[in-house]
Formats: C-alpha cells, sequence, structure tokens
C-alpha cells in the first residue's frame, strides 16, 4: 500500500481523457489499493485514477466512513465502493449540492446534477454490476465520472463563476 500524489488545478493532466481498463490483475488491484489509501488519507468521499495522474476509468468512493473525536487517525464503517470502467445512465432529477475536490483544495460550490442515476460498473474481478443512485451518492459518481471525462466541478459551475473561481486560485498560485 502507497500513498500518490493528488494532481490539483490547473494542472492540464487532470483534463487528459480516460482510458478502459482492459487488464483485471494484481497491478489493478494495487494501484485501487492505492486510491483507496489516498482517499482515506486526504481525507475525502470519492477519488479518480486521473487525479493521481493515472489515466484509466477508475474510481473509489466511500460515503459511510466516520472518522473517530478523538483520533482522527482512526475511522469507522469503511465502506469503500471501486467503479471499474462506469457507464451511467437513466439521468433523472435535480439535485443541488455544495460540492468540493481534493484536486481543487478549499474550493466549495453549488453544482447542479441528477438526482436519480442507473450505473453499470465492473468491480475489480471483473465482475459486472448495475447499480441505481440517489442523494450523495449520485452526486459523487457523478462528479467522480467528470474527472473521467477530465472535467471538474468547476467546469460545471456557471460560465462567470468558473471563470472567477479558476481565476482566484491562479491568483493565489502567483503570489
Ligand atoms: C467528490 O470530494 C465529491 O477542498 C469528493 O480542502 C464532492 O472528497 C463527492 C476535500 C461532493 C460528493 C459530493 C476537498 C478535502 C475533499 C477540499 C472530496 C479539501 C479537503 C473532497
Ligand atoms: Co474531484
Amino acid at each position: 500500500m502507497a500513498l500518490r500524489e493528488i494532481l490539483t488545478y490547473p494542472n492540464p493532466r487532470l483534463a487528459i481523457p480516460s482510458e478502459a481498463v482492459t487488464e483485471f490483475d494484481s497491478k489493478l488491484r494495487t494501484l485501487v489499493d492505492d486510491m483507496i489509501e489516498t482517499m482515506y488519507e486526504a481525507p475525502g468521499i470519492g477519488l479518480a485514477a486521473p487525479q493521481i495522474d493515472v489515466h484509466k476509468k477508475i474510481f473509489v468512493i466511500d460515503i459511510d466512513y466516520e472518522t473517530d473525536e478523538d483520533d482522527p487517525k482512526i475511522l469507522r464503517n469503511k465502506n469503500p465502493t471501486v467503479f471499474i470502467n462506469p457507464v451511467i445512465y437513466n439521468q433523472a432529477g435535480e439535485i443541488l449540492y455544495k460540492e468540493g475536490c481534493l484536486s481543487v483544495p478549499g474550493v466549495y460550490e453549488e453544482v447542479k446534477r441528477a438526482d436519480m442515476i442507473t450505473v453499470d460498473f465492473f468491480d475489480l474481478d471483473g465482475k459486472k454490476h448495475t447499480e441505481d443512485f440517489s442523494g450523495l451518492m449520485a452526486v459523487a459518481v457523478q462528479h467522480e465520472n467528470d474527472h473521467l471525462l477530465g472535467r471538474l466541478f468547476i467546469d460545471r459551475l456557471s460560465f462567470v463563476k468558473s471563470r472567477s473561481v479558476k481565476k482566484k486560485i491562479k491568483r493565489e498560485l502567483e503570489e
């Protein structure tokens, strides 16, 4: 197990579209283990492979875990789901959620997404799953799937808001 470095905006490598996974082997398991470890350490509730500069269609999500009140290093109720080669369809309803992203640290903005989705995806054993998601899990899946397309949540804000958020980040990096 190893921690991987997380790319941050405006790194242009975050815009590279990911390719499908073809080999369900031990190398894939090690990569996913590292992604899960990196997500919990951050800490975050989702991480996509391109965020650690691996441009493959993989993301991990865990919206269930909790950190110990006394020792934030202790995590309880871990329940990570691994999504490989996901395809989202049957998008319905609307949900507004104030999103953040480990690749855009310190920025939180409301994004409108579908509130009900169906997702086809593969697990580490290469087994196909079809599952429905709503609420925070639907938001997380759409957010992470955007990473596989080379898109960030700050690309989904209004034209004016998106431009001002990006300018602010770049300005703060120059200081
Ligand atoms: C994506 O986001 C997501 O700015 C996962 O300083 C977002 O884990 C899924 C984080 C919204 C569902 C709803 C962000 C940590 C973590 C920061 C994250 C930060 C530290 C973001
Ligand atoms: Co993100």
